[in-house]
């Protein structure tokens, strides 16, 4: 193969999540999920509430969200025109075991997924599902303390056998837990780790043991899948969050490293290697971190390695020991400021150099495949008056990115996939607004849940139709 060039079977894709595209929240015995409680006031700022849900009173984004629920089809149709050669989307745990502990599951959810997967199928679109996507059943937080209780490992992997019979001759592609990572920093605890706790309670060692059991989840449900399809592909994915040494102080390069370490490879050095790191012990050790493992999850861990690493990655930042030097922040974690990086307009530091040695860092480590399932960017869209979107920065930003991803196949790296974020626009996690728009296609809708949820072609729908058509080679603007 000459140098430079994506495999022929490449999968060039756009990703999703159930709670941020799909609605229908409550619509075809659907259970809430963690995500459902989740409000936006009028002035875009996300507010956590108590679990009761008052819709008189509050906007709840993901309640109708970009209503997939009821478009899957025109949606679909349209992505297919774009030539996805794939799609990232999740299941709603809750749509399945409405109340996480059920007995039997939901048929017309399992239904709902059955007609999705068709529609993909149709149109020779492979699904790469995401099993948990922040959005663990509400009641699973309310009634069981959500992951730091064992007894989620035996309802998630109930939920993983069902899905992975029902689907098996459908999907071949399944990530266990969406940025397993993001239960490290305290953003996770709710939406990743289903834990409703306020401040004073969400502590590293609560995260930690809740990250545990999915660790040992994962791990279960990697053996689960390959037993009933051996075909089957079963990835982590991580929420890359890249933070370069500040300066040439050792102190910072130590400190950089030690971010890298924690933030970054544990959890995939247990999903990979299929065992705790030496560093990780010892930050338990200096933390005060007591958990809970059980004799048998170290065998359950080694035996459930996963096939391919997936992350997300949008920006990157810097880690130092001058904790006084300018900050920034992604939506889950904070650092300081690159002074050679430029920002979006939500702070995002813009890196696709980063990509690159986040793609070697991962590779010389692991040596599985990798598929980036998240990259782009969130920006304020304006609707022409001949209606498109012209998102030139955004296909800026994804063509570097692009171009990045190659450079990282020619230092000789399995990438085997890239899903962009986000196929249509949707809700935003960190704001559940509507106006940070990382779509492809343009979906009519405001942060207060206004519009007539009309769909429209962006310009960088057709220049990355081009992309996948030229698989790579033609990265111009249009
Ligand atoms: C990732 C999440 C996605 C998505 C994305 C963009 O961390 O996996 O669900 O939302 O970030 O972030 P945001 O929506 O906060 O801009």
């Amino acid at each position: 193969m000459a140098v430079n060039e994506f495999s022929e079977n490449f999968l060039w894709g756009a990703a999703s999540a159930a709670n941020q595209i799909e609605g229908g929240w409550n619509k075809g015995g659907k259970g809430p999920s963690v995500l459902d409680i989740i409000t936006n006031e009028k002035d875009g700022f996300l507010r956590l509430t108590t679990p009761e849900i008052d819709i008189d009173k509050y906007y709840y984004p993901s309640h109708e969200a970009s209503d997939f629920y009821h478009r899957y089809k025109e949606d679909i149709k349209m992505l297919s025109e774009m030539k996805l050669k794939c799609l990232r989307v999740s299941i709603a745990w809750s749509r399945i075991f409405p109340n996480g502990d059920d007995e039997v599951p939901n048929e017309e959810g399992l239904k709902f997924y059955d007609n999705v997967f068709e529609e993909l199928k149709k149109y020779n679109i492979e699904p790469i599902v995401t099993i948990s996507h922040y959005e663990p059943p509400l009641a699973l937080a309310i009634n069981y303390g959500g992951w730091t209780n064992r007894k989620l490992i035996d309802f998630y992997i109930k939920y993983c056998e069902t899905i992975f019979n029902r689907y098996k001759n459908k999907v071949k592609y399944w990530i266990t837990f969406n940025e397993i990572n993001c239960l490290i920093v305290p953003f996770g605890a709710l939406t990743a780790g289903a834990l409703l706790i306020d401040e004073e309670k969400n502590t590293e060692e609560v995260r930690f043991q809740a990250l545990h059991h999915q660790f040992v989840a994962s791990a279960l449900a990697v053996n689960l899948g390959h037993n009933i399809n051996s075909e089957f592909k079963i990835g982590c994915m991580i929420a890359y969050m890249c933070g370069y040494p500040s300066t040439c102080n050792p102190k910072d390069i130590i400190k950089a490293q030690q971010h890298d370490q924690i933030k970054n490879m544990l959890c995939s050095d247990v999903q990979v290697r299929g065992e705790y790191p030496g560093f990780a012990k010892r930050y338990f050790r200096d933390n005060g971190i007591n958990i809970l493992i059980e004799e048998e999850d170290y065998e359950i861990i080694k035996n459930g390695k996963v096939d391919f690493y997936s992350l997300s990655y949008y920006m990157t930042n810097c880690i130092g020991v001058d904790e006084t030097k300018d900050k920034t922040s992604g939506n889950l974690i904070v650092g300081l400021k690159n002074p050679y990086l430029k920002a979006s307009e939500w702070g995002w530091q813009i890196d696709p150099d980063g990509l690159r040695w986040v793609l070697n860092n991962v590779y010389d480590r692991y040596k599985i495949p990798i598929m980036i399932v998240e990259n782009g960017l969130g920006a304020r869209d304006v609707v022409t008056e001949n209606k498109t979107v012209e998102d030139d920065y955004r296909i800026e930003y994804l063509r570097k990115h692009i171009e990045q991803m190659k450079e990282a196949i020619d230092d000789g790296i399995n990438l085997i996939g890239y899903t962009p974020w986000s196929a249509i626009d949707l809700v935003s996690l960190s704001g559940g607004e509507m106006e940070k728009r990382y779509g492809f296609i343009y979906v009519d809708k405001n942060n207060q849940g206004e519009g007539t949820l009309e769909r429209i072609k962006k310009k960088s729908f057709y220049w990355y139709k081009k992309v996948i058509e030229s698989n790579g080679k033609s990265l111009e603007n249009l």
